[in-house]
């Protein structure tokens, strides 16, 4: 019965003595992404139901069709996030600039900022393939007082202090950490509740998973391309099995449980990789880590990548460790 299991709700607060700095903000800001997620949970689940699938007719900075969900996700957060005296920046996947959000008493006393990609993979929504939003936070390192800057938003992945995601699938889960392991907690829909039903989530250090899209195997780099001819050999516990559904939070999670892989590689056209640095691969990396794995752009710590722009992109390799190592020896081999 899942009243067998602690909430959400006694989890954080249970927890509160090993955030740093606990004086409490930081649980009402995890709070404040559990209730925005079920929010956005409601309009996701009913999305076939209304006229809220589809394009929205607009662009968003990356240059890509907006959804409506992928938009009224974003108006979700950034709104539940804001009126709480909680944070004094905000960074969305949806907005070019980052967002100041002054406290209350207009003195901006607010001490934390979070990137977030509300609705990832959100493409899918049409033919009900799961998505997710993921989020980061960081204390700012400007000072208190005054208005946030850039240079708050542009810290390493190894400086955040939580991150995680929430999964609009089968069921709904939120998967987070605070630098103390992974954790993940299953909504029942009844009663609006979260549940820890995943505790201690760890990769395994090997699996049989690879997910990249080979669609675009003319355009990898030839590690990349001498990787996936390697998970496609018959030999040890390969061949591997290729599971791809263009839902990063979704294959992430998939991967985290069984054992995986997810690549997404510089490649030509790009110049780079698609995913973005800030609000998709370093909140991933810090689960990764958390949870055994290792995330890298196929050479260097994600973690340790110093930020230049809010909507940079890396390629991206993460999952079980000796899967994600195998991977960079190829790299190294065929620079
Ligand atoms: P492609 C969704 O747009 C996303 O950011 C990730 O969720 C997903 O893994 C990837 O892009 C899919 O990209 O180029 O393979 O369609």
């Amino acid at each position: 019965m899942s009243q067998d299991h602690q909430t959400l709700g006694e989890f954080i607060i249970e927890k509160q003595n090993e955030f740093k700095y606990s004086t409490g903000e930081l649980s009402k800001l995890i709070n404040a992404i559990r209730l925005a997620g079920k929010i956005v949970n409601h309009e996701v689940n009913k999305a076939g139901l209304i006229d809220i699938i589809g394009g929205s007719g607009t662009i968003n900075v990356q240059g890509e069709k907006q959804q409506k969900l992928d938009i009224l996700a974003h108006e979700i957060f950034v709104h539940t996030l804001s009126n709480r005296e909680i944070v004094c920046g905000i960074a969305s996947e949806e907005e070019d600039h980052f967002l100041p959000i002054n406290s209350l008493d207009n003195k901006n006393q607010n001490k934390y900022i979070v990137l977030i990609d509300p609705l990832d993979g959100s493409s899918n929504i049409d033919v009900n393939v799961s998505v997710g939003t993921i989020f980061s936070i960081y204390r700012r390192i400007s000072p208190i007082g005054k208005p946030v800057t850039m240079d708050d938003f542009l810290q390493p992945g190894n400086k955040q202090v939580a991150a995680g995601y929430i999964i609009y699938g089968t069921s709904t889960m939120m998967v987070y950490t605070t630098g103390h392991g992974v954790n993940g907690f299953t909504l029942n829909p009844a009663i609006g509740t979260y549940y820890l039903s995943h505790p201690n989530m760890e990769f395994p250090p090997d699996g049989n998973i690879y997910s990249i899209n080979e669609g675009n195997y003319t355009h990898f780099p030839n590690g990349v391309k001498k990787y996936i001819k390697y998970c496609q050999m018959e030999e040890g516990n390969r061949p591997y099995t290729s599971r791809y559904i263009g839902s990063l939070v979704t294959d992430f999670h998939r991967n985290m449980i069984k054992g995986g892989i997810y690549i997404y590689p510089k490649h030509n056209q790009l110049g780079t990789g698609k995913l973005r640095l800030l609000y998709e691969c370093n909140p991933l990396a810090f689960l990764a880590e958390q949870a055994g794995g290792i995330a890298s752009n196929g050479f260097n710590r994600i973690l340790d990548i110093q930020p230049t722009e809010l909507h940079q992109r890396t390629p991206f390799f993460c999952g079980s460790k000796n899967m994600v190592a195998k991977a960079e020896e190829f790299m190294g081999a065929y620079k």
